[in-house]
C-alpha cells in the first residue's frame, strides 16, 4: 500500500504534464491560409477605452498610481458615454482605410465593456447599460470591417488572481486556477457572441501566468472557433518582439515601434496616434507625415499595424484624431495598392525610402528627395520594364552593368509624405530575396 502511494506520488507530475501540456497541438494551429489573409489586410484599428477615460490617464497602469485604486475602481458608475456611437467609430476606421478594428473588451483594470455574466464589474452596472463590445461588433459587420478583441490575461482588479497592482507581491489568497476558469467563461462569452476574426491578448508577463494555462486557453479557443486568430501575447512570454515555433500565438506583436523585416514569421506593430494608449487631454499628436510613413514602414518589412486611438468619455474620438484618420484614408485612396495585400521588401526600410510588392511590381515609397536621382541596392537578376509615379507620370531610369537600378526623381515629389514609384519588372517582384 505504502509503494502504491508512493508510486503515485511519483507519477502524478506525469500525469499533470499530460493533461496540460506546454504546448499546443501543431494541427490545431492557425493556418497559413488564414494568416495569409489577415496579413493581406495591413492596416487596423486599435481602441483603448473605459471608464478610465474620465480622468484622462492611462487604462490600468493608472490604478493605484495616478488615481487611487479605491477611486479608480469607482468610476464605472459615472461611466456614461451617451454620445457613443459604434457606427461613427467603424466608419471612422473605415474612413481612415483601416480593414479591421480591435476592441479592449477587457484591460489589466477588470473591467467588462459587454454585459458578462461571469463578473459585475461591467459595463451592465454603469449608468449607460449598453453593450459596447456587441455594438462595435454589429457595426463592424455592417461596414465591412474585421472585428477583433483585446483581453488581458491579467487582471489586478479580480481576487482570484494573484497580483493586485504591477509590481506587488503575489497574495496567497488567490486561486490562479480559479482564475483561469472565469477567464475561460469570459472568452467563450466573446467567442461565441461576437465571432471576433481575432483575439489580442495582453498581459501576459507576470509570474502567475504560465504556458499550460496558454496551452489550454490556445486549445479551448480553436475547439470554439478553428481560425479564430491570436497573437503572441496568449503564452507566458515577455518576448512580444518575437514569434518562436515554441511560443504560443500566430503572430508577434512590436508594441510603439515598428517591426524588423521578417518575410517569414507574421507580425503587427502596435502604435498610438497620441503618446497614451487611454484617451489624455491635449495629448500629442503624430503628423500626418509620421502616420503614413509609420504604414509604409511597417508593410515595407512585411508587417500590419494596429493604430491606436483612444475615445473620450462621452463616447466620441476627438475631432483632430479624426481628421488626421481621414487625411491618412485619403493617402490610402491613391496608394493603397501599394499597401493592402503587398509583401514587404525586399529591401530594409529606412528614412529615405521602403518597398512592397505584388506580382511583377515593386513599389518604392519615397519619403525623402535628397539627390536628383535614387539608386536602389542591387538586385541581382531583376530587369525593369518600365517605371512610373502611382500618382501617374513615367519615371525615367537606368539600370547599370551590375543591376543596380537608378530613378530619376522628379523636381517635386507629387506626395510630400510618401511618393510611390512604381516599377514594372520583367519577373515576379514576390520572389526577389531579402537583400540584406
Ligand atoms: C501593453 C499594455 O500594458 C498597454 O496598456 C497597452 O494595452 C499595450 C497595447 O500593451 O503594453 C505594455 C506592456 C508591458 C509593459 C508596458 C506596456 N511593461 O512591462 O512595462
Amino acid at each position: 500500500m505504502k509503494y502504491l502511494f508512493c508510486a503515485f506520488i511519483l507519477l502524478l507530475p506525469f500525469g499533470n504534464l499530460r493533461a496540460q501540456s506546454r504546448s499546443i497541438d501543431p494541427s490545431i494551429k492557425t493556418s497559413r491560409v488564414v494568416m495569409d489573409n489577415f496579413m493581406d489586410q495591413r492596416f487596423g484599428m486599435f481602441i483603448h477605452w473605459g471608464p478610465v477615460t474620465l480622468r484622462g490617464t492611462e487604462i490600468g497602469w493608472s490604478r493605484g498610481n495616478a488615481v487611487p485604486t479605491q477611486e479608480y475602481d469607482t468610476l464605472y458608475k459615472e461611466f456614461n458615454p451617451v454620445l457613443f456611437n459604434a457606427d461613427a467609430w467603424v466608419k471612422t476606421a473605415k474612413d481612415a482605410g483601416m480593414k479591421y478594428l480591435t476592441i479592449t473588451a477587457k484591460h489589466h483594470d477588470g473591467f467588462c465593456l459587454w454585459p458578462t455574466k461571469v463578473s459585475n464589474y461591467n459595463i451592465m452596472n454603469s449608468p449607460y447599460k449598453k453593450d459596447i463590445v456587441g455594438e462595435l461588433a454589429r457595426a463592424c459587420k455592417k461596414y465591412d470591417v474585421k472585428f477583433c478583441i483585446y483581453f488581458t490575461v491579467l487582471d489586478w482588479h479580480d481576487p482570484d488572481y494573484p497580483i493586485h497592482m504591477s509590481g506587488s507581491k503575489a497574495d496567497t489568497n488567490a486561486n490562479m486556477d480559479k482564475f483561469v476558469i472565469t477567464m475561460k467563461k469570459e472568452l467563450q462569452e466573446l467567442v461565441t457572441s461576437y465571432h471576433p476574426y481575432m483575439l489580442w491578448f495582453d498581459g501576459n508577463w507576470e509570474s502567475p501566468w504560465k504556458n499550460e494555462y496558454a496551452a489550454g486557453i490556445y486549445t479551448f479557443l480553436k475547439k470554439l472557433d478553428p481560425n479564430v486568430i491570436i497573437n503572441n501575447r496568449l503564452g507566458a512570454n515577455d518576448a512580444h518582439l518575437k514569434l518562436t515555433a515554441e511560443m504560443i500565438g500566430d503572430f508577434a506583436t512590436p508594441e510603439q515601434k515598428i517591426g524588423e523585416l521578417n518575410m517569414n514569421t507574421p507580425w503587427e506593430t502596435c502604435m498610438t496616434i497620441c503618446n497614451q494608449w487611454a484617451w489624455k487631454p491635449n495629448d500629442k499628436m503624430k503628423t500626418l507625415k509620421e502616420c503614413i510613413q509609420t504604414l509604409a514602414k511597417t508593410a515595407g518589412g512585411n508587417g500590419n499595424l494596429l493604430f491606436n486611438v483612444g475615445p473620450m468619455p462621452d463616447g466620441r474620438m476627438e475631432a483632430r484624431q479624426v481628421e488626421r484618420l481621414k487625411e491618412m484614408g485619403e493617402w490610402l485612396k491613391t496608394y493603397g495598392e501599394s499597401i493592402y495585400g503587398t509583401k514587404g521588401g525586399p529591401f530594409k526600410p529606412n528614412e529615405i525610402f521602403a518597398a512592397t510588392r505584388k506580382g511583377d511590381k515593386l513599389y518604392v515609397h519615397v519619403f525623402e528627395k535628397t539627390a536628383n536621382t535614387l539608386t536602389l541596392p542591387v538586385l541581382p537578376n531583376v530587369k525593369v520594364k518600365q517605371a512610373y509615379l502611382l500618382k501617374g507620370g513615367k519615371i525615367n531610369y537606368s539600370q547599370g552593368a551590375g543591376g543596380a537600378i537608378t530613378l530619376q526623381l522628379p523636381e517635386q515629389l507629387p506626395d510630400s509624405n510618401d511618393s510611390v514609384i512604381v516599377l514594372e519588372l520583367t519577373t515576379n517582384a514576390e520572389i526577389i530575396p531579402v537583400v540584406s
